[in-house]
């Protein structure tokens, strides 16, 4: 070898090894042993949940829409927009939603990350559980019935129900509305909620006609979601405050000729998420204020509510309330 080919040998090899050391210090993979950088999870596949109403509790596996490059060992964390609409539980990957009880959207933000620093990811769904529909329309023969169907939504204290006339009191005599709790007109029926330590609700449909005869027929109603305090069949006039509902009838003139009254206490109803009814005999109902049962001149039904507690609300919902025959 010539002294020029031998320093051009070298040359190249040095120039050789400059490039072998360039690709070691780089990412190129055109390396043959390529770096592997760890990646964070990826969220897909989580769409948005429509719910009906009684579901509930939904559960959802987020190892089903979780996945991670290294297969590495996944945290959650989840926040709920709206928990007056739907509460969650998360243990693990398994994210329990579970019904309030009132219709409308909350949107679920889903944290995930492989416990790598900065490999936080978020992504988010919403949750939408849909209106309470009131129960199927009554299609016996009714003389009076309140189907609640076609009126303004919104309390029954803002917005008149045709016929009805509602009071609500302290056990102080004051009274509040805003403070007595809620009967709402929802989507075609109520919704009752009272959550007011010694108040009272008073409702009462005077009958337009004046006195009809009732005699032989029953009262009616549907009920859905019916939770309640311990009802202990007081009146929170008596000395202690108590907590139960009535329904009753009474002539236009309050005791002319007589009415009956029925308390919740004695119907037993059971928590139901589906429409239920209830029908009684006007001739089974108790004596009203000492008035004789009597049901052939009815110019007045009612529904009255007392007792119910922030901490014990009674809450239910109620449909086509009425006398049938
Ligand atoms: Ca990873
Ligand atoms: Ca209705």
């Amino acid at each position: 070898m010539k002294t020029n080919q031998y320093l051009n040998y070298i040359s190249g090899l040095l120039f050789s090894l400059f490039l072998l050391t360039l690709a070691a210090c780089g990412d190129d993979d055109s390396n043959d042993a390529p770096v592997v950088i760890n990646q964070p999870p990826i969220i897909s596949g989580l769409s948005e949940i429509t719910l009906s109403p009684g579901f509930e509790t939904y559960e959802l596996d987020f190892a089903n829409y979780v996945t991670d490059q290294e297969g590495e060992i996944i945290t959650y964390s989840v926040v709920n927009s709206d928990e007056t609409i739907i509460t969650i539980n998360l243990a693990g990957s398994l994210l329990s939603i579970n019904e309030v009880g009132n219709p409308g959207s909350s949107i679920i933000t889903i944290t995930a990350t492989d416990g790598q620093a900065n490999h936080e990811v978020s992504e988010n769904f919403t949750v939408t559980v849909e209106a309470i529909n009131g129960a199927a329309d009554y299609t016996g023969n009714a003389v009076v019935m309140y189907d609640f169907n076609s009126l303004p939504q919104g309390s029954i204290f803002d917005n008149s129900l045709p016929g009805w006339l509602f009071e609500g009191s302290t056990a102080d005599g004051e009274y509040n509305a805003a403070e007595i709790g809620s009967i709402i007109v929802e989507n075609d029926h109520l919704s009752i909620i009272h959550n007011v330590d010694s108040t009272y609700i008073w409702s009462e449909m005077v009958l337009e006609d004046g006195n009809q005869d009732f005699t032989g027929k029953k009262f009616r109603f549907d009920y859905r979601f019916y939770t309640v305090p311990n009802l202990n069949d007081m009146h929170w006039e008596d000395e202690i405050p108590g907590i139960d509902m009535q329904i009753y009838y009474i002539d236009a003139d309050w005791g002319d000729v007589g009415g009956g009254q029925y308390r919740f206490s004695d119907m037993k109803l059971e928590y139901s998420s589906d429409w239920q009814s209830v029908e009684i005999p006007l001739s089974e109902f108790e004596s009203l204020w000492e008035n004789p049962v009597d049901a052939s001149a009815v110019g007045i039904i009612g529904l009255e509510i007392w007792g119910g507690t922030a901490n014990a609300p009674i809450s239910f919902r109620i449909d086509n309330f009425g006398i049938v025959d």
